[in-house]
């Protein structure tokens, strides 16, 4: 009720206001403009806000401990056979980011209490994104030194992944033991792609910064290497490749879509915090062969394409939603005018479902996977365009974001995924990103400078962390470079 009535005040506000600007002139229009907008970016602020509680409470109702919230079945799921608390170390940034206290004391409870020795395989990419990210983000809040024993506990156990000839680690490690498995445990192909080979720079460096200790950044680094150094002779990496032999397999593909994309990501964000001039030379290097060989301007729109390795030739014109992204990157590394192009074409397919595509065939305008789980990536690349432009267009462009996932997402329990973005059938299932970053993008996108986007860094799931935090200087000798 509260809430109605909060927002027929907005909206009786920005109605006097207008009727106001028309009557007077000169300065007087600027100010009213800024209240209008001020009011309600105010109240979009707040309704995600609510939104984020109401849907964190669904959770604790029905999947309290649980990895995953399934709000059609008012259910739950788990990764494993056993649960890592994916969602609530996933959710305990954009808790405190929203100022939600009470909510992220209750995870930082739980996270205390969890105990790693559990004899699981588990995948090494997303726990380090998910609960390494969430594990040092929630230290950075408390700076509680039994926060950080259990991140380093946690990457300690997640390290012997990394003990190969190659220093690539394996697809999944066990926490008990440290044995190395492959996609279904132990055994089978330690085949992984280029994202699950070498997105660690951003946690293990942090953790090599807290703990002085720099043998996590280095088998971080030695993994980064090992798949730059693999580079075609045109200066591609592939998209698979086999930890032990150091052979790619299956294609000679290369994008930087999914499979690939954070591999790029914290080569950049890795050196915004630690600088590290061996990285920033891989991402110059890398920047330029994307810009070279990936980038394909079709029917006036800019999409970053499936090539071959070898040749550079286009292989095949298809996109997925997590590609979305590369905006972001390109803009926060100083290419404003690809990132505002890249946005505009990610923008187009949004409009054409009013949500995006898992993939999609952009030179036959074929849907080829339906799905979406309200990915943030598209979101995350708007807020970053309109931080570093200040254009009025890419907050207009998560408003509608956020419009169409209440439309076609917003559920009596909390939110739901998307089987068919052509049909909007609903999946039952809320991933453990909607609270970390999709909700996150959301509220720091309409928040008005209580949010200092110049001093923080997000890793790959939107886990916070701020830039003067970190010393340069430290950072060279902890992490040994
Ligand atoms: C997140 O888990 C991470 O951002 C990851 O790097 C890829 N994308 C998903 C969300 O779409």
């Amino acid at each position: 009720m509260m809430k109605i009535i909060f927002t027929l005040l907005v909206l009786i506000v920005m109605v006097s206001c207008r009727t106001d600007k028309k009557r007077d002139g000169g300065t007087e229009k600027i100010t009213e403009g800024v209240q209008e907008k001020d009011s309600l970016l105010l109240a979009l602020q707040d309704e995600v806000k609510a939104e984020t509680l109401r849907a964190w409470n669904d959770y604790k109702k029905y999947a309290w401990g649980h990895d995953v919230l399934l709000p059609l079945s008012k259910n739950h799921f788990d990764w494993y056979k056993e649960s890592l608390g994916i969602s609530p170390i996933d959710a305990y940034s954009t808790l405190k980011v929203m100022g939600l206290h009470a909510e992220a004391k209750e995870i930082e409870d739980y996270a205390l209490a969890m105990d790693w020795d559990k004899d699981l395989y588990v995948q090494t990419f997303e726990v380090n994104i998910r609960i390494l990210g969430g594990l040092l983000s929630m230290y950075h809040y408390t700076k509680h030194d039994a926060i950080l024993d259990k991140a380093r506990d946690f990457g300690d156990r997640i390290l012997p992944a990394f003990q190969t000839p190659t220093g690539i680690p394996t697809h999944s490690v066990n926490l008990k033991t440290g044995k190395q498995g492959g996609n279904h445990g132990e055994g089978d192909g330690y085949v992984v792609n280029v994202a699950q080979a070498a997105t660690y720079l951003f946690e293990f460096g942090i953790l090599s910064y807290y703990t002085k200790d720099a043998k996590y950044y280095r088998a971080a680094k030695k993994a980064t290497k090992a798949i730059f150094e693999r580079k075609s002779e045109i200066g591609l990496p592939g998209e698979l490749i086999n930890v032990y032999t150091g052979k790619w397999e299956g294609t000679r593909w290369h994008h930087l879509q999914a499979g690939v994309d954070a591999y790029y990501e914290y080569m950049y964000k890795s050196w915004m915090i630690f600088p590290d001039p061996e990285i920033k030379a891989i991402w110059d290097y890398s920047k330029s062969k994307i810009d070279q060989y990936l980038l394909d301007v079709y029917k006036g729109h800019h999409f970053y394409t499936i090539v071959d390795m070898d040749t550079g030739a286009v292989l095949k014109r298809s996109v997925s939603l997590y590609d979305a992204f590369f905006p972001a990157v390109q803009a926060i590394a100083g290419d404003i005018e690809a990132a505002e192009k890249n946005q505009k074409t990610w923008n187009w397919i949004w409009n054409k479902f009013e949500m995006l595509p898992t993939r999609y065939k952009y030179d036959e305008d074929i849907v080829e996977y339906a799905n979406m789980e309200i990915n943030p990536e598209i979101i995350e690349s708007a807020y970053y365009l309109h931080q570093i432009t200040n254009k009025d267009l890419y907050l207009d462009m998560v408003k509608k974001y956020w419009f169409d996932i209440k439309k076609h997402c917003k559920n009596d329990v909390a939110f739901n995924s998307i089987k068919d973005v052509r049909t909007k059938e609903k999946k039952d299932y809320l991933a453990t990103f909607f609270f970390a970053e999709t909700m996150k993008y959301l509220y720091i996108a309409f928040s008005q400078g209580d949010f200092d986007f110049n001093d923080h860094v997000f890793n790959t799931e939107a886990h916070t962390f701020k830039k003067s935090d970190f010393d340069p200087a430290k950072a060279k000798v902890y992490l040994g470079y």
